[in-house]
């Protein structure tokens, strides 16, 4: 008994020898991580902080976003990121009335219409009890590209993201509109009609 004890202890400290071994080796081989990772604290209007996104590089120029919130109305949300890093629930848009105007536009590396702009992302599905947590791959950005002049950040919208999938029988003919009386008009071109912005997080490196 007292014999197999003994194996049993030297086995286990053999194993604990190399684990060690094994660890001081890989920290010191392991290289600064090469590609930049990302992240935002999102606010409301309040200032009260509902939720936290990461965003990290995936293989083959993609990126990963992980997001989590409280405190939100249940339901689903637009969710994009949007072209400035300035998250100022103060700055009111003259036209919709919506706070956090201050993010601009959506983000866009490339011209495009709601649906196809880079910053562009499924609907936010937030819980009866006001959480939600999502996580998706986006090969429309780079981490990097985040970064740019003026930065970028994330917001959250009062209502559901139709993406412009608008099909033209819901929509009467109206002469006067740009998109030619047809399908999706210009401000659902524009967002989506998710509406106003609930909550905003500017995007930093980490
Ligand atoms: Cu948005
Ligand atoms: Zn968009």
């Amino acid at each position: 008994m007292f014999r197999r004890t003994c194996l049993v202890l030297v086995v286990a400290l053999g194993t604990s020898v190399v684990g060690s071994g094994a660890n001081a080796q890989a920290t010191s081989d392991v290289p600064r991580r090469p590609w930049p990772s990302a992240e935002a604290v999102i606010k409301d209007t309040a200032g009260k902080n509902v939720g936290f996104l990461s965003i990290d590089h995936r293989l083959y120029n993609k990126s990963r976003l992980t997001v989590t919130v409280s405190g939100l109305n249940a339901g689903y949300h637009g969710f994009h990121v949007h072209t400035r890093g300035v998250c100022d629930p103060k700055a009111v848009d003259p036209v919709t009335g919506s706070p956090f105007s201050s993010a601009g536009a959506h983000f866009a590396i490339h011209p495009a219409t709601h649906g196809e702009h880079s910053g562009d992302l499924p609907n936010l599905l937030v819980a009866e009890d006001g959480t939600g947590e999502t996580t998706v791959v986006t090969d429309r950005f780079r981490v990097g590209q985040l970064f740019d002049s003026d930065g970028s950040s994330i917001v959250i919208h009062t209502l559901p993201d139709n993406h412009a999938n608008i099909p033209d029988r819901y929509r009467p003919a109206d002469p006067g509109d740009p998109a030619g009386g047809s399908g999706p008009d210009a401000e659902t071109l524009k967002a989506g009609d998710s509406g106003g912005r609930v909550a905003c997080g500017v995007i930093t490196r980490n």
